[in-house]
């Protein structure tokens, strides 16, 4: 997945050589071979399979309680998912349900779901909170994605999701929520270790734009990078602040702009595509994926596995539906959930190429060729993965 290569930067009959959890060495295979039996080295043979970087889900909302199976039948009844919300549904049922939820019930759920994205050959997830609202609960959701990273084989990044939703018992006073989110309550969750990076919902049913802006802010003066719910379901603007900020990523995008687009290819901030949400919602307004390309921005694609709009735990299926229904190519699909996914976590120097010195994240694949991983619907051609340099047991 090398930038600039041959078609997905494929290499042909390679061999990779790994140290500790480090890519040591990548070349031909019979090189390799002859390299290894003469320093006593253990070799797996793969048997001709196809190997990516492990992939990675740049953005989900992992960690919940409950699900939302009665507002899915109420959407396919005629009420709109926007007008649900305002009712008090929506996003406020997953609060309550994840407020009431042990941690140890929320950790069994998330994990139930991250093997799932793992035996597809996810090997870094990014969590996000947003479901507590109020200090406690949102404090638990990010020690649980902590958690997680510390039961599973996978890569965690957490993320403050500060502004996802009013909660109830400040629904008279947002402003108050804003500053708590965006001082007392940032502050405290940074300084425990919990915050790789920020995000807000920046939306006329969620946040505005200044309000938006002040949480930005506030994460900038901690030194805290973010990323931004921009665009989805109508345009605020958020995209051109989110370049403005410097954000990792802005996400969703169906609704953005040209302009926001130029911003976002001035910033270097990646385009976070989230085609489950759109395909859940009946959304008819796709992302602009040629104007996204035109202008050179990353686009990365995610599950953005949440249980109201994209009740999703399938990293092939999403790109699958990149390129259906957003027409990304296979090769800008698997982008999207390697190379650029990882720069939309600012981890490019890390993970989402294999390259030498990078971390030995990688998956096997029983499939032809590269374009398979997008083609399938429900497919699952992943034989192994590896993890920080360990096999990982399937
Ligand atoms: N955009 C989304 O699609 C999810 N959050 C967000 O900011 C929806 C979350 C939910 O409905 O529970
Ligand atoms: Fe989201």
């Amino acid at each position: 997945m090398v930038a600039g290569a041959a078609p997905y930067g494929n290499i042909y009959d390679a061999a990779l050589a790994v140290k500790g959890d480090r890519i040591a060495w990548i070349g031909p295979s019979s090189q390799g071979r002859n390299a290894a039996a003469g320093q006593g080295v253990p070799v797996e043979d793969t048997h001709g399979r196809w190997m990516t970087p492990g992939l990675i889900d740049c953005h989900t909302h992992l960690i919940y309680g409950g699900n939302r199976v009665e507002e899915f039948e109420k959407r396919l009844c005629g009420e709109s998912y926007e007008a649900i919300a305002r009712a008090g549904g929506g996003i406020q049922s997953t609060v309550q349900a994840t407020r009431a939820a042990a941690a140890d019930a929320l950790r069994a759920s998330a994990a139930v779901r991250a093997r799932r994205l793992m035996s597809e050959g996810v090997t870094t997830i990014e969590v996000k909170s947003g479901y507590g609202l109020e200090l406690a609960a949102e404090r638990r959701m990010l020690e649980v994605a902590r958690e997680l990273e510390r039961d599973l084989p996978v890569s965690i990044k957490t993320t403050y999701l500060g502004l996802h939703a009013l909660p109830p018992e400040l629904r008279a006073d947002r402003q108050r929520f804003v500053e708590q989110v965006s001082g007392a309550w940032l502050e405290t969750l940074a300084a425990a270790g919990l915050v790789d990076a920020v995000d807000a919902f920046c939306e006329d049913i969620a946040f505005s734009l200044a309000e938006t802006e002040q949480f930005l802010r506030a994460a900038q003066r901690l030194g805290l990078k973010a990323h931004v719910h921009a665009g989805q379901l109508s345009d605020m603007g958020a995209a051109e602040l989110a370049a403005k900020y410097g954000a990792l990523s802005a996400d969703h995008l169906e609704y953005v702009s040209a302009g926001g687009v130029c911003a976002l290819a001035a910033s270097g901030t990646v385009a976070v595509l989230l085609p489950g949400a759109y395909f859940t919602l009946r959304q008819t307004t796709p992302p602009p994926v040629p104007l996204l390309r035109q202008a050179g921005v990353p686009m990365a694609v995610a599950t953005d596995s949440n249980p109201g709009t994209s009740p999703c735990t399938s990293l092939l299926l999403t790109l699958n539906m990149a390129c259906t229904l957003f027409g990304l190519t296979p090769e800008e699909a698997l982008s999207g959930a390697t190379r650029h996914a990882a720069r939309a976590l600012g981890l490019q120097g890390e993970v989402g190429t294999l390259e030498v010195g990078k971390r030995a994240d990688f998956a096997l694949w029983d499939i032809a060729r590269p374009a398979e991983l997008c083609y399938g619907l429900g497919a699952n051609p992943c034989t192994g993965v590896v993890h920080r340099g360990k096999i990982r047991a399937a």
